[in-house]
């Protein structure tokens, strides 16, 4: 029996759970019930289907004493407890590869709207400003200014890459030295920060990144740099890029995660020099087929006795 944490928007993947699995759609209840679901057909349950922000907990592996597979729909799998998991020896499987374009795609595209002040524009058309003749401010270009990728992996390269075409110079840092680009590698995160004028966060979540972009980095940042973030809200310190934004000491910020998510700070919210979107950096009909799919056929390949297709070591 398979516990299906959240729908995917795939009909074509919702179809092939039901015919392949036995499945418990945790998703289709209302909050209130879905404990006193999960507890009834706990007893049953081999494998579970969750996302990059549900994750797994140590409480809800507890109570599934015949887990043999956790198939996140997700690259992130900050939110899986494999301390729990790995001595247990179940399988964890992730999403990586079909969604780094769109995740990059959106990176780019909040980076610019921040950049020219698109959300702030579409007020100003809007509300008829326009029509009134209010006064407006040039925005600054992209181009020739540095954008430094906090996190070099798949994500940060397809970040990189689109936004060489916007003639701006690249800088990354992560831990390990990543081989094979001519990106230059900053000597630090700090660095990173001090060296570019938007700092796109594309690093893992988790405990090893947690709150790294903190008051030091964002005041290097500066007060004409930006925070691009498509990667986890827990990496940033969220009370410090508020008061940073508040008081100008960092230019903007352009978000697609946040620490508490859904829940967004109402003092983040009502700034105006922020772009705020609601995690949708891999939510595309395309890209969402494709992570169901994968998350289908992993399971496949477990209950087939079969080599996982993309298994988190
Ligand atoms: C989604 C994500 O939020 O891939 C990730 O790590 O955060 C996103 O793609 C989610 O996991 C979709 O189910």
């Amino acid at each position: 029996q398979v516990l299906v944490m959240a729908a995917s928007p795939s009909a074509a993947v919702m179809a092939q759970f039901d015919r392949h699995f036995d499945c418990h759609h945790v998703w289709q209840l209302p909050a209130a019930e879905r404990a006193a679901c999960i507890a009834k057909v706990a007893p049953d349950v081999r494998a579970l289907a969750t996302t990059g922000t549900i994750g797994v907990d140590a409480a809800l592996a507890a109570q599934l004493p015949r887990l043999e597979i956790v198939a996140v729909n997700g690259i992130g799998v900050d939110a899986v407890d494999f301390d729990v998991l790995r001595p247990r020896g179940i399988a964890v499987t992730n999403t990586p590869g079909v969604l780094t374009d769109d995740v990059a795609d959106l990176a780019v595209a909040l980076l610019l709207a921040a950049a020219r002040r698109i959300p702030a524009l579409d007020t100003y058309v809007r509300e008829g400003q326009w029509a009134k003749g209010v006064a407006l401010q040039p925005a600054r270009a992209v181009r020739g200014k540095v954008a430094g990728i906090y996190g070099f992996g798949r994500i940060g390269k397809a970040v990189a890459a689109r936004l060489a075409a916007f003639g701006m110079a690249l800088r990354y840092w992560q831990p390990n030295v990543v081989a094979g680009t001519d990106v230059p590698r900053s000597a630090s995160l700090l660095a990173l920060a001090e060296e570019s004028d938007y700092l796109v966060v594309c690093a893992p979540g988790g405990a090893a990144t947690r709150g790294l972009v903190d008051e030091t980095v964002l005041a290097a940042l500066g007060a004409e740099g930006t925070l691009v973030n498509v990667a986890r809200g827990t990496i940033v310190d969220e009370p410090a890029l508020i008061a940073a934004l508040a008081d100008g000491r960092l230019g903007a910020a352009a978000l697609d995660v946040f620490a508490g998510e859904p829940a967004v700070p109402a003092a983040l919210a009502a700034l105006p020099n922020v772009v705020l979107t609601p995690h949708v950096g891999s939510l595309t009909v395309e890209t969402r087929h494709a992570m169901g799919q994968l998350v289908v056929d992993n399971l496949l390949a477990h209950f087939a006795g079969q080599p996982l297709l993309t298994p988190v070591r």
